[in-house]
């Protein structure tokens, strides 16, 4: 790829480089900024260092040869379009993905598609230790890359490996499902550090280490003897959470700036300028619940607790994985479910759903937030959910109301959302009517509190923490303080608070 070109102390790599090639008018073709949860993370943090990032054009074929955007030194793996299909189509998102989102559909074992996930994430180890400066920092992201913390350590034992997990690590008893289990973990123990959005997913990895390779575990640290090896080559890695964020700062700030404010304004009035605007906006994947929250949806209207046009709910699903089968069964789903509500509910110019599978430029996502009176976040299982915390971001004017699954990981943190659990339907409808009705001054005070917590802990303390934790690996950056105990006692306390209240909801005694 680059023998003797230039190498870099930090390097990421990703499945996915965070830029989409476009074709403009003239058919110039381009690359610009590419959605979706990782991308959004990564890019302010990779912003003023001097970095690079190993990852995947998205498009079958040879890899484009390195190239600068936006100050990014880019380094391309190619896929052949059998790799795409087998590594990323079939194992990362067929068969890892479903079992890492608690098997919400079914997952599929292909042995081919194993070899082809093995041989891909050898390229990337490849690409990464041919970037990487003497002692440089490697920092691997996500599913997709399993093996290449163990592969980048095979050949270059000079550089610190972290691995950060974006989707959540699953109980044992679902990872034990996975035939090639084993190998993975050996991979992941390559790293030096493995991060994860929750306590729950690292406690999940560690009895893994335990209970299934009988390693040995202490606090948040594996100790074990890499395969083949000698006692001499004993390890340990720590296994930590650090939840992902984004950038408040950057996206507060956009959300201030008069064009965006305006255009908020100008999406209301294009609804007619309803009394209640609701709000979806997720990939259009299975782990979201876009049923679970179409059914509320209907039902209140069935029964009238809301009628449009006062009352209209506006979905953004970002085409997604549109080869593999659940997806293209799920968007028909979803569509189908989105005409019968409109045939029966909407008038004329006035849908009860305004369904929307595009994707759209960041301007706009700032705008439909702010322009929101509820955003509905309903995942049945989701690593982190940034949508959630983007909204809270975006709404400096403290309007708004954020309905919350306890399946995400921002649950854990966004303790002052109205909280739901969304398999069940009828609590759903309760919590909906409760962001709706709840006097506007406790509201506000909700807004305050959420906008506060992700000020305090945005994407940039994400990125250092991670960092620091990487370089003390094994050890943890800081020793803990009161101060960090006393915030963990609250969190888990307000949980607690917050499963009663979904519990009442159910019960239809919500207050
Ligand atoms: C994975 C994990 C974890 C959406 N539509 C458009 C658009 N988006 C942006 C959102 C947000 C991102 O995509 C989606 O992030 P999520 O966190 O909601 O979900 P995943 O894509 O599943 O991400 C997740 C995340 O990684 C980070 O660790 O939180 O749990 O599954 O930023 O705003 N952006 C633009 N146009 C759209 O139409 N520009």
């Amino acid at each position: 790829m680059t023998v003797g070109g230039p190498t870099f102390d930090l390097v990421v790599a990703a499945n996915r480089l965070p830029v989409d090639r476009v074709v403009d008018a003239e058919g110039v073709s381009g690359w610009q900024r590419s959605p979706g949860g990782l991308v959004t993370a990564m890019e302010p943090v990779m912003r003023g260092r001097d970095a690079a990032w190993v990852g995947w054009a998205g498009e079958p074929g040879t890899a484009p040869e390195p190239f600068s955007q936006d100050g990014l030194h880019l380094y391309p793996v190619g896929l052949s379009f059998l790799e795409v299909q087998e590594y990323y189509e079939g194992f990362s998102n067929d068969t890892l993905w479903p079992i890492y989102h608690d098997v919400i559909v079914k997952a599929s074992f292909e042995r081919t598609w194993w070899n082809t996930y093995r041989t891909v994430n050898l390229r990337f180890a490849q690409a990464i230790v041919e970037v990487a400066a003497p002692g440089a920092t490697v920092w691997v992201h996500d599913y997709h890359l399993q093996l290449v913390p163990a592969m980048v350590r095979s050949i270059r034992d000079d550089v610190r490996i972290g691995w950060f997990d974006h989707i959540p690590f699953p109980p044992v008893e679902l990872f034990a499902q996975l035939p090639w289990r084993r190998a993975v973990v050996e991979g992941l123990l390559g790293a030096d550090f493995l991060g994860f959005q929750r306590s729950a997913d690292a406690k999940n990895f560690l009895r893994v280490c335990r209970r299934l390779l009988g390693m040995a575990t202490e606090g948040d640290t594996v100790t074990f003897t890499p395969p083949g090896d000698g006692p001499s080559a004993r390890r340990t890695v720590r296994a930590s959470a650090i939840p992902i964020s984004v950038d408040f700062k950057g996206l507060d700030a956009l959300a201030r700036t008069p064009p965006v404010v305006a255009r908020a304004a100008e999406i209301r009035a294009s609804l007619g300028n309803p009394e209640i605007l609701m709000l979806g906006v997720d990939r259009l994947d299975y782990t979201k619940g876009i049923r679970h929250r179409l059914r509320a949806y209907e039902e209140l209207l069935q029964e009238k607790a809301i009628i449009p046009p006062k009352v209209t709910l506006m979905q953004v699903a970002l085409p997604s994985r549109e080869r593999v089968d659940a997806y293209r069964v799920l968007r028909e789903e979803v569509e189908a479910t989105v005409g019968r509500i409109n045939g029966e509910y909407s008038s004329l110019g006035s849908p009860a759903v305004h369904y929307l599978h595009q994707s759209y430029p960041r301007t706009e996502m700032v705008a439909m937030f702010l322009a929101a009176d509820i955003m509905l976040v309903t995942p049945l299982r989701d690593g982190m959910n940034l949508v959630a915390k983007e909204y809270v971001t975006c709404r400096h004017d403290l309007g708004g109301a954020l309905v919350l699954s306890e399946f995400t990981g921002a649950w854990h943190e966004l303790h002052q959302a109205f909280t739901c659990n969304p398999h069940d339907i009828e609590g759903v409808k309760q919590t909906i009517m409760r962001a709706i009705t709840d006097p506007p001054d406790q509201r506000r005070r909700r807004m305050k509190a959420l906008r506060t917590h992700v000020a305090d802990h945005d994407v940039q303390r994400w990125a250092c923490l991670y960092l620091e934790s990487l370089a003390s690996a094994p050890m943890a950056p800081h020793r803990p303080t009161r101060a960090s105990d006393r915030e963990r006692r609250d969190d888990e306390r307000a949980n607690r608070a917050n499963l009663r209240a979904s519990d009442k909801a159910s019960e239809g005694t919500g207050q």
